[in-house]
């Protein structure tokens, strides 16, 4: 009997993708190109389902039923496309190719493109959670052809995250749309760690509240509206004592975060497009100033204000704010990123499903929350709306919050607390809401320097103002 699905590349995320098809009855060609992985995978879980072990590509190839089904799981760059190129000669017509790794969407176009000139199908695939979702159920975006996800889509559904029953894997869209929007997750993802940061920070640095104490009020969000993976987390960490010195475990830790790339991927697409996405933008930016180890030991001596802590009533009543800060923040977090995939999908005509894809991140991923069945009526309800802020329930919460926010962005700011999230969250906001920006005021600036011209708000065409003559008005179309 031959294999129904194969994967290619058994590192972490590859073996436990293989044993997770293998637990739901569906038999797996294994290969990599260090054999030792696949015996290892083989011995130590080879009861756990139907596996067909090859120590070469061609034996791979030749275990799988047609047309073929191979998922690649192999770091994501050039080792992405040598396997391609390794295994496209090995192939024929209808035969399906997915890459399950982090590739940028634009390669994913363009593997797409020229398997698809050889008859192939080939199927970028955003899989997000880590080892423990690719062993127990991730969040699967898989784009390419409608027709490879006939076949594809029961298979992905059956090993995806359920909540609710429902699977946590749709069919995105062609070619690079679920690499697409699994940057735009992780960007997502960025901004919620970056803001739950914050608000740590806030309540330890301003409320002068200590890790444990704020871990109890994590707890406590984390039954409300706040309900989600990320600070369920939180909580733990907070909660945790580092056992070598007795201290709490965020005090040991050393304060400069890591980034892996599609954080910035997503920022810099932005601002290729055109997109705000501010606060996803600051969250990458704090991550790359927390590693600034020299920029910050030389601006250490800095002068704060004279007042750094909140009295002890403030600091009482402050968690609430900081709560409804938190979440105003996060709808706008939120709105920008599904503003991105918007643009994306528009730019290149992909027909993607916001609201889908908000039903299929509720499981499986990092930035899994009960607040993402508010997005899905949201997109619901009017599918393509040019905000989540101005959703009902959205509007209602931002309104209900916006004094509290307002109040923890100025005690930031007063006591000298950094929060970047916070207030960009909130600047986005209240320009979204003005009747007129200065941005008229930067037209006329660009239009003296550099007769870039103008628009009025009273008729049509563009115009100049003559500022180095009389300054009268001419047309300039
Ligand atoms: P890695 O990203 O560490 O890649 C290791 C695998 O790539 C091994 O199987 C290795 O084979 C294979 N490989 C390399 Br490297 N170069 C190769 C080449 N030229 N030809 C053939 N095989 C090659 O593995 P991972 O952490 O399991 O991640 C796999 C993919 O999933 C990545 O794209 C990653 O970004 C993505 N991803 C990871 C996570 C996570 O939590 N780790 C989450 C979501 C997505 P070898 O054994 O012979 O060296």
């Amino acid at each position: 009997e031959q294999a129904r699905i194969g994967v290619t590349g058994l590192a972490v995320m590859g073996r436990n993708l293989a044993r997770n098809l293998a637990r739901h009855g569906h038999p797996v060609a294994l290969y990599n190109r260090t054999p030792a992985r696949t015996r290892s995978l083989v011995e130590e879980f080879g009861s756990e389902g139907e596996f067909h072990p090859a120590e070469s590509l061609k034996e791979f190839v030749d275990s799988l039923e047609r047309p073929r089904r191979i998922i690649i799981m192999v770091k994501a760059g050039a080792p992405t496309d040598a396997v391609i190129d390794e295994l496209v000669p090995l192939l024929e017509p209808g035969d399906m190719v997915v890459d399950g790794g982090n590739a940028d969407y634009r390669d994913t176009r363009r593997r797409e493109k020229a398997l698809r000139q050889q008859g192939l199908h080939f199927v970028g695939s955003g899989i997000s959670g880590g080892e423990e979702g690719a062993l127990n159920g991730p969040s699967i975006m898989p784009g390419g052809s409608a027709e490879s996800y006939e076949s594809l889509g029961p298979i992905l559904e059956d090993i995806a995250a359920k909540v609710d029953g429902v699977p946590c894997c749709t069919h995105v869209g062609p070619d690079g749309a679920g690499h697409f929007v699994k940057m735009v997750h992780n960007g997502i993802e960025y901004s919620d760690m970056q803001l739950i940061a914050e608000a740590y920070d806030l309540l330890r640095h301003a409320a002068g509240k200590r890790p444990g104490e704020i871990a109890e009020i994590f707890r406590t969000w984390n039954s409300g509206r706040l309900e989600s993976y990320l600070v369920e987390i939180t909580a733990e960490v907070l909660a945790h004592t580092d056992a070598e010195t007795g201290k709490p475990f965020v005090d040991v830790v050393l304060d400069q975060a890591g980034q892996k790339g599609t954080g910035s991927w997503t920022v810099q697409n932005a601002l290729e497009f055109g997109v705000p996405v501010s606060g996803i933008a600051e969250a990458v930016f704090a991550r790359s100033l927390s590693g600034s180890a020299e920029l910050r030991a030389a601006s250490r001596g800095l002068p704060g204000p004279a007042e750094t802590w909140l009295d002890s009533a403030a600091s009482d009543r402050f968690a609430d704010d900081v709560e409804q800060a938190l979440y105003a923040s996060k709808i706008v977090a939120y709105a920008q990123g599904f503003n991105l995939i918007q643009a994306g999908s528009k730019e290149f005509g992909w027909d993607i499903d916001a609201g889908a894809m908000a039903t299929i991140w509720r499981g499986g991923c990092i930035i899994r929350a009960s607040f993402l069945n508010r997005i899905k009526e949201a997109f619901d309800s009017e599918p393509g709306r040019p905000t989540l802020l101005t959703d009902a329930h959205f509007a209602e919460a931002l309104g209900n919050a916006q004094a509290a926010w307002r109040r923890v962005v100025s005690t930031a700011a007063q006591l000298g607390v950094p929060a970047p999230g916070f207030s960009a969250a909130l600047a986005y906001y209240d320009a979204l809401r003005a009747e007129r920006l200065p941005a008229a005021l930067i037209q006329g600036q660009r239009d003296f320097f550099g007769a870039h011209t103008y628009k009025r708000v009273d008729t049509s065409g563009s115009f100049h103002t003559l500022w180095g003559g009389d300054r009268s008005e001419i047309p300039a179309d």
